[in-house]
């Protein structure tokens, strides 16, 4: 009896130790930058006017969350209601997304307006007022207005129908197709209203290597739900179309798009989907790229195939994306080049509601690309772009590299066309196209924290931003989610924004520095591979891009090798020409030098490469030592987790940049320069390193 007390009694001081040292709430991440939560203290005084099921989340969002308490009462309504009609509010100009947030005297009081032209616009006033006031400014004095840049700002699932995600590395699909359409996982609407935070107002389901399973009755009754469940935080749900599938679903012989029964059956499924989705928001084709089926089988164009889709959208106010990312096993042509040379020459031929889809760079979503030569090449059709918000090649869900620089770097750069960037095609403002859009490919599962790591959850946010404003820079989005994901004191966001802000220069340093690229393993693209030659296509091994030999390295992309400088406008091209005016970042993209080519800053090619490679790993561990440093002010299971990641990193970066140098110098035969440590395996031995079981690879 005496033995039970006693053990009574010590597991309840054990308990209440334990509650002690826990934090009331679990620190998982699964609230995202969503933390903040009014107190009983703070909580805010908010009212309504108008009544539609996305105006009233606005009000619930702003009573729940807004953390600081707010000095005037708040008032959430459209901007048409009657009794804001005197205020005479700036509104034009908000469009119907855009939202303004400011203190008025409404009915002889001071309160605070979050307004907008829709319920949506006003549900992203609510969600920029709580970010204000997450980010440690007053409530009270918010002067809020902005409409975003950018009309489609969608996420694009690569999400397999029973389950894995291509190139997802937070776990499975969020969608449960299987007990879709009955059961509706809370955690759907938790997705909805995390994008609806940052403005991201769609999301294409599944994956663009598409079964025709999803566009049959029972897959789009279960996309109809998620759709439902999506639509009061504004966004619309997409598909992904398999091209074949007329063959496939329908009994057809061919899905030749101009066989005037094929575009009938796609017409009837254009229908289908639209009674079970009123708003449904259109398709997204991967056509005759990496194995899946297009209008080239049949001998007709992208265009062909596209305007077939788009008639059977058009009635319903929907759109197709299409697509660049093409390069055909046929094409001995240098890969970069393959998309432009296919799509440039259909500029002007496409329906009105069709836009091409774009990747950032020219081949595959690495490190750093030059920006793809198709953005300011085709004036007259809506270039839509397409980043990588999952990190295929940049460590994936471990390594931290926060992408808001490549981003930026992508959409600052000048196409060589007047004052023209990137950023002015994406947005319509060049051309003064009706439909804009921007695609980010997401890096949501369903781990508890969603993306399988507190800071890649900074990659989904920097994108849904930038999506809303391709101007917004890249350390601001930074600072404001780390204000927002751990707490306001200046100790903690400065060194996260400096980890982050260096943290891709990093991953670029030791995995391939001054514009090499694809030099993962193969499959996986997760470890380094530059050995890899024996693949059965020469564009899928690495040795097909740095080339490599005694004499030196890099792709000349020059008159004198595949000319794909020529795809640029006259003033790009002619800088990218002559590797002197050529940025070094990007040099061994466009040129192959000799190892001892002089750098700017008077060291031989093959030296400097070496020290970027150190560079790399050493940036890595200082890292780590800032996130050591900030342990006493992060919760436990968060600050671990990001910890063992860091400690993952920096073991990797070692071994990516040992494994590269021992191969370089199996190739040229070059000493290491004084102070760099000898790789510490020979190249027998990074090259017998294998990961069959690496998550996100499809099989
Ligand atoms: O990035 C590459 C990936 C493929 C992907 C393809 C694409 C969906 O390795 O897994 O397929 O590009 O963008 O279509």
């Amino acid at each position: 009896m005496k033995a039970m007390r006693t053990l009574v009694r010590t597991s309840a001081i054990a308990l209440a130790a334990s509650l002690l040292a826990t934090p009331a709430l679990a620190e998982d991440g699964y609230d995202l930058w969503l933390r903040a939560r009014a107190s009983a203290s703070t909580q805010p005084v908010v009212s309504r006017l108008g009544d539609t099921p996305t105006l009233r989340l606005a009000e619930a969002e702003l009573r729940r969350d807004l953390p600081v308490a707010a000095t005037l009462p708040i008032v959430v309504a459209l901007a048409g209601d009657a009794s804001l009609a005197s205020l005479r509010l700036p509104v034009g100009e908000l469009g119907d997304e855009g939202y303004l947030v400011r203190p008025v005297t409404l009915g002889g009081r001071q309160t605070l307006l979050v307004t907008g032209n829709t319920d949506r616009g006003v549900l992203y006033g609510a969600f920029a007022l709580i970010r204000h006031a997450s980010s440690g400014n007053q409530p009270g004095a918010a002067n809020l207005r902005s409409a975003p840049k950018v009309k489609l700002r969608l996420l694009n699932h690569w999400d397999n129908l029973d389950g894995p995600v291509e190139r997802g590395y937070a776990g499975e699909s969020l969608w449960d197709w299987w007990t879709l359409p009955d059961y509706r996982d809370p955690r759907y609407t938790d997705y909805a209203r995390a994008n609806a935070s940052i403005g991201i107002n769609g999301t294409v389901l599944n994956n663009v290597n598409a079964k025709a399973d999803s566009l049959t009755a029972p897959y789009i009754a279960k996309a109809a739900a998620l759709a439902d469940t999506f639509r009061p935080w504004g966004i619309r749900v997409y598909l992904s179309a398999r091209f074949s599938a007329p063959i496939e679903l329908g009994g057809l012989k061919t899905a030749d798009p101009r066989d005037p029964a094929v575009a009938a059956w796609w017409k009837a499924k254009a229908d289908e989907i639209y009674r079970t989705i009123p708003d449904f928001g259109g398709f997204l084709v991967k056509a005759n790229s990496e194995g899946q089926p297009g209008p080239r089988d049949y001998g007709a164009s992208h265009g062909d195939g596209a305007n077939m889709l788009a008639a059977a959208v058009k009635p319903h106010g929907g759109i197709v994306m299409w697509r660049a990312f093409v390069y055909a096993d046929t094409d001995p042509d240098d890969r970069a080049k393959q998309a432009y040379t296919e799509f440039k020459p259909l500029d002007g031929t496409f329906a009105d509601n069709v836009m091409v889809q774009v990747k950032n760079g020219a081949i595959d979503f690495q490190p750093r690309e030059p920006f793809h030569p198709l953005f300011g090449a085709m004036p007259k059709t809506p270039l839509m772009m397409e980043f990588q918000i999952t990190k295929e090649y940049l460590g994936q869900a471990t390594h931290l590299a926060y992408l808001g620089p490549l981003f930026t770097e992508v959409l600052e750069a000048k196409t060589g066309r007047g004052k023209e960037t990137v950023a002015s095609v994406v947005d319509g403002e060049s051309e003064r196209h009706r439909l804009t859009g921007m695609a980010g490919v997401a890096n949501i599962g369903n781990d508890r924290d969603w993306t399988g790591g507190t800071f890649n959850q900074a990659n989904w946010y920097a994108f849904g931003r930038l999506a809303w404003d391709p101007l917004l820079d890249a350390a601001g989005i930074a600072r404001e989610w780390a204000q927002q994901t751990f707490g306001t004191d200046p100790r903690i966001v400065g060194p996260v924004v400096d980890m982050m802000m260096r943290s891709r220069e990093a991953v670029v340093d030791y995995t391939g520095p001054f514009g090499l690229a694809h030099l993962m393993a193969t499959g996986h693209h997760y470890g380094p591979g530059p050995w890899v030659s024996e693949l059965q296509r020469p564009e899928w091994n690495p040795v097909y891009y740095h080339r490599a030999d005694k004499q030196g390295i890099g792709f000349d992309r020059t008159r004198t090798g595949s000319n794909a400088v020529a795809q640029y406008a006259p003033t790009v091209a002619k800088l990218y020409a002559n590797p002197r005016t050529t940025p070094e970042a990007e040099l061994l993209w466009f040129h192959h030098l000799p190892w001892n080519y002089r750098l700017k800053n008077g060291e031989t090619l093959w030296d400097g490469m070496v020290h970027h490679y150190d560079r790399g790993v050493s940036t890595v561990t200082a890292m780590r030592r800032e996130w050591d440093g900030l342990r006493p002010m992060v919760d436990a299971e968060r600050w671990e987790k990001t910890a063992t990641f860091l400690a993952i990193q920096e073991r990797e970066a070692r071994w990516w940049r040992d494994a590269s140098l021992a191969y370089w110098q199996s190739v040229n035969g070059l000493p290491l320069p004084a102070g760099s440590a000898a790789p510490e395996h020979d190249l027998a031995w990074y090259k017998a390193q294998q990961f069959p079981l690496a998550p996100g690879n499809p099989h």
